[in-house]
Formats: structure tokens, sequence, C-alpha cells
């Protein structure tokens, strides 16, 4: 086990302010447990968020964290894919180590040591509600009520305990939220701290708003980024991608543009998911896009203003999907303030990936370029946890456990991968802290058809090796180069660094044993 500091109990008032009090009862009374409300959204990049400085949204709710709190800069996943990040993310482990590599051919082994689990072991009460996606049922959870795969924006499905499928009524991201504020306040054991997980479907495909806000953001044009007519010169993998918004948007699923005699690939699906809608809700959706589509098809738009109305309705409806969580996680954050737990809560926020909204011309994530590497990473500390704004170090979705199990007072494995990022919440400034980052993403040949990659990110570069039917490397001076437009590998002037970042990436894989070394041995001479 490594060293760890029983750090679950702390005094609501500092020690010096306890020694002032009256009694030892009183001293008693104010010291609370520790709880942890985890809020993970699905596909929510940090483009998409106002306190990330975005020029696109505004989220004041998700804002109110980061201004009580910190942002994490440098904040990122192991594998931008939904299962395998989640897995990642309980497990603290890299992909190939918990089992879960692919959303397609996975099922996680649910009998695994978790942090749920050990946090069970270490006196906590233990909750998820909403997205799950890790094929087998959840194990480590004393409550536990789960959409199925990627659950339904209207009128959702659920599986409860009992292994029962029941349809709640409403929009999921509300529904989450209320069940996450019920249980809370109605169904845990209030004499033991918690760690509660609120993972939402929002934002993922296909964007379908809640009713309410069917007309935000109507009025917004969004600037279309730098990059979106990429043409992926010297990118072998970025150009076999089928993440186009141009070419692989679909009008009807992704667009809601169900015009008349107009048919689509996903037209089916569509009519699956808009079919759950109450009535009225759906008199109200049809009315709304059925009059844009009316003027879409009548404009017969082709290249490059089709490529730009497809961005702009992308971003317009994905925005809506925003809107209505960070309501949610307003709701979440007033139910804590009005009942005196922020003090003794950590409130953490993220998502299960980046996304890309237009750049490089693409929606979805799956590559290790930085829009979907990256992950927002927001946290409201409890009361002693003086550190304030921004932290810049590189952390990753491994780190989540440990850092729970830490606060926790629980002893953290030795075979957990990721590392605890208690320093940093204190404000140190650790002289050892990790310099280099490990990717690995396996979900090929798959949707979007992203080819298998590795890669290393260090503060300045990255290097990337696609694999399976390609034999690509790809080298980016980040700094240079921050949308990785340039593949610098192989290029006269670069031997020395790439040499470097070689063994780098040998010495990451041998660290967490990625079984590909075997397979793909790294020359570090290259
Ligand atoms: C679905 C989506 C994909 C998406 C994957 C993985 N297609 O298959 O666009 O990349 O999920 O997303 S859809 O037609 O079903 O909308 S993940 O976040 O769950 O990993
Ligand atoms: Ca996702």
């Amino acid at each position: 086990m490594r060293q760890f500091k029983s750090t679950a109990l702390y005094t609501v008032l500092g020690a010096g302010a306890l020694a002032g009090l009256a009694s030892c009862q009183q001293a008693k009374q104010e010291t609370k447990p520790l709880n942890i409300v985890y809020i993970m959204t699905d596909d929510h990049t940090a483009q998409m968020m106002s306190c990330y400085g975005s020029r696109f949204v505004q989220t004041p709710n998700l804002d109110r964290i980061a201004r009580d709190g910190v942002r994490f800069t440098n904040s990122f996943v192991a594998n931008s894919l939904s299962g395998p990040s989640r897995a990642c993310m309980i497990t603290g482990k890299h992909s190939h180590a918990n089992g879960f590599t692919d959303n397609t051919t996975c099922v996680f082994d649910g009998s695994q040591q978790t942090m749920p689990k050990l946090l069970q072991q270490a006196g906590y009460q233990t909750a998820i509600v909403g997205k799950w996606h890790l094929e087998s049922l959840p194990t480590g959870f004393d409550y536990w009520e789960i959409v199925p795969g990627q659950g339904d924006y209207y009128n959702p499905d659920f599986i409860t305990m009992d292994n029962d499928t029941i349809q709640k009524h409403g929009y999921l991201t509300n529904i989450i939220s209320d069940m996450s504020i019920d249980w809370m306040e109605n169904g845990r054991d209030k004499s033991k701290p918690f760690c509660l997980f609120i993972h939402h479907k929002a934002i993922h495909r296909n964007w379908l708003p809640e009713i309410k806000y069917l007309h935000e953001y109507e009025d917004s044009t969004f600037a279309l980024p730098e990059n979106f007519y990429d043409n992926y010169e010297g990118r072998l993998a970025a150009a076999a991608q089928e993440m186009s918004i141009y070419k692989d948007m679909d009008l009807i699923y992704d667009l809601k543009m169900d015009g008349k005699g107009k048919t689509s690939r996903l037209k089916e699906t569509y009519e699956k998911y808009v079919g759950r809608m109450d009535a009225a809700d759906r008199k109200a959706f049809d009315a709304f896009y059925d009059s844009i589509a009316a003027e879409f098809y009548a404009k017969k738009l082709t290249g490059k203003e089709l490529a730009e109305w497809k961005y702009q309705r992308y971003m317009r409806d994905y925005s809506k999907v925003v809107k209505s969580l960070d309501d949610n996680v307003g709701r979440v954050l007033d139910y804590l303030e009005e009942k005196g737990m922020l003090d003794n809560t950590l409130v953490v926020y993220t998502s299960d990936q980046g996304f890309y909204m237009g750049e490089h011309g693409w929606f979805d994530k799956r590559f290790m370029y930085e829009e979907s590497m990256h992950t927002p990473l927001i946290m409201r500390l409890p009361k002693g946890f003086d550190k304030r704004g921004d932290i810049p170090q590189m952390v990753q979705n491994i780190d989540y456990a440990p850092t729970f199990l830490e606060l926790a007072g629980a002893p953290i494995p030795e075979d957990i991968q990721g590392v605890s990022l208690v320093p940093l919440l204190k404000g140190e400034q650790p002289a050892d802290w990790r310099k280099s980052l490990y990717y690995h993403f396996y979900e090929y040949p798959a949707e979007h058809m992203v080819k298998r990659h590795y890669g290393v990110r260090t503060d300045r570069y990255k290097l990337i090796h696609f694999y399976n039917d390609i034999d690509a490397w790809e080298l980016y001076d980040l700094q240079a180069d921050p949308h990785e437009m340039n593949n610098i590998y192989g290029q006269p002037g670069t031997e020395e660094v790439t040499k470097e970042l070689m063994k780098e990436l040998k010495r990451l894989q041998v660290q967490y044993a990625d079984p590909i070394l075997e397979k793909y041995p790294i020359n570090e001479e290259i």
C-alpha cells in the first residue's frame, strides 16, 4: 500500500478555532465527514464551457464550480471513448489493465478492484445514477439506477437494482438530477459519508434538446474554427476518419431535418428516439424543426455553404443540450448549499472525454489530438483546501480514483496507475509531478473509423503511432502548432526530440505494462 493520510474527517472549523470551542461536544458536532459528488457528462468539451473561456456558450452554474474552486487547465483522458473512460476512472488504471478497451467488444469485469468498492470498505455509501455504459451491471454501489446503453433523452428507460427496466417521464438530464437529489435527501444512510456519481447522457449525439429550450441559441452565429477546412495533409489517419460535419453528419438523425420524402441511413433510429416524446412535446418539436427543414431544402445548399449551415445547426443543438445540463448542475449545487453540505463536499465536474466542435471539420472524439484528449475538470473544494484558480499540472482520468481514496482516508493500492491530485488541491507544487501522459485508443474498425493509436504527450510535444492496418507516426510541436496541423515526424531537425519522446513512450509502456510494446517494439534510436 502506498502512503496515505487519514483525511476523511475534515473539521469545518480550522484547528485553532476548534481549540477555542467551549466543549468537546460542540467540537464533535462541528466535525463532518467528507462527501464526494462527482458529476460527469458525456461528450461535453471545454470549448463549450464559459469557465474555460469559451467563445461559444454561457454556463453560469458550471462557472460557479470553477469560480469557487479550481480549474484544471491540462486535464486529459487515457482513451477518448465513453466505456473505456469510465473504466479508467473507476479503476484508476489504463484500458489494457482494466480490460475495457473499447465500446463494441468489451464487457467490464465487475469482479475486479474498483474505487467505489474501496470507498465502501472505508465506510462510504456509494451510488451511481445515469449512464454507466460498461455492459455488465454495476458492482460496488449501495444504490444504482442506470440507463441501458447510451440511454434516451425523452421519457427514458432505467435499469433498476432488481434488474427491472422501468420508463420514467420527462427529459433525461432533469430526471438524473431529480434521482440524485432524492437519493441524497431520502435514500442514503445519513450516518455515513457518501460518494455519488451523477452520470449524464448529455451532451451525447444526437443532441436532442429539452423542449423548453428549442429556441435557445437560434439567434447565435458561431465562429468557424480556423481549421474547419483542414485537408489532413501529412496525416493519413486523420484523412481516413468518418466524422466530418460536412460528409458524415446525418441531416435527419443529427440535424433533425426530416423533410417530406427525405430519407437517410439513420432515419429509423431517429424516429425511435423522437417517437418517445409526449404528443404535445412532439408537436412543438416538429413545428420547430420542420420550418427550418422546409427553408433548408428549398435552398439546395452545396459545398461550403452546406458545410457551414450544418456546422451552425450542430452548434445550436449542442448548446441547447448544454443549457439544460448547466441548469441541473445548478440544482445540485443549490441543494448542497441549502442543506449546508458544501463545506464538507468535494464537487467534481468532468466529461468522459472532449469533443470536436468543428475543429479539423469534425464532430466526435477518439483521436489523441488536443480537443478530444482534453477533458474539462473543475472542482469545488471542501473547507480546509485553500487552493483556488488554475491548476496547470497534467492530470488524467486515472487520477480520480486515488484522489477520492486519499480524501476518504483509504489506502491507495499499489496497482492503481493514477496519481492522487490531493497535493495539487492543497496548492502544493510537487517537484516530481509527471512530465508526460500515456494514451491508447483501440476501437477500430468501428463507427467513425479512427485508427488504433497510442502515444505520449509532454508539455510541449506529442508523438503518436497509428497501427493495425496502418503504420504511421506523427509528431507535433504544440507550442508552434497548437491545432496539430503540421506533422513534423521525420523532418530534419526533429531527430533529438523524436529520440527523447520514443524513450519516454517506451518508459510509459513499460511502467504501465502495456502489452502493445511486444507487438510494436520501440527503437529509441529512430
Ligand atoms: C454512438 C454514436 C457515435 C459515438 C459512439 C461512442 N453513434 O455509437 O457517434 O461515437 O456512440 O460514443 S449514434 O448513431 O448512436 O449516435 S461514446 O461517448 O458513448 O463513447
Ligand atoms: Ca462520450
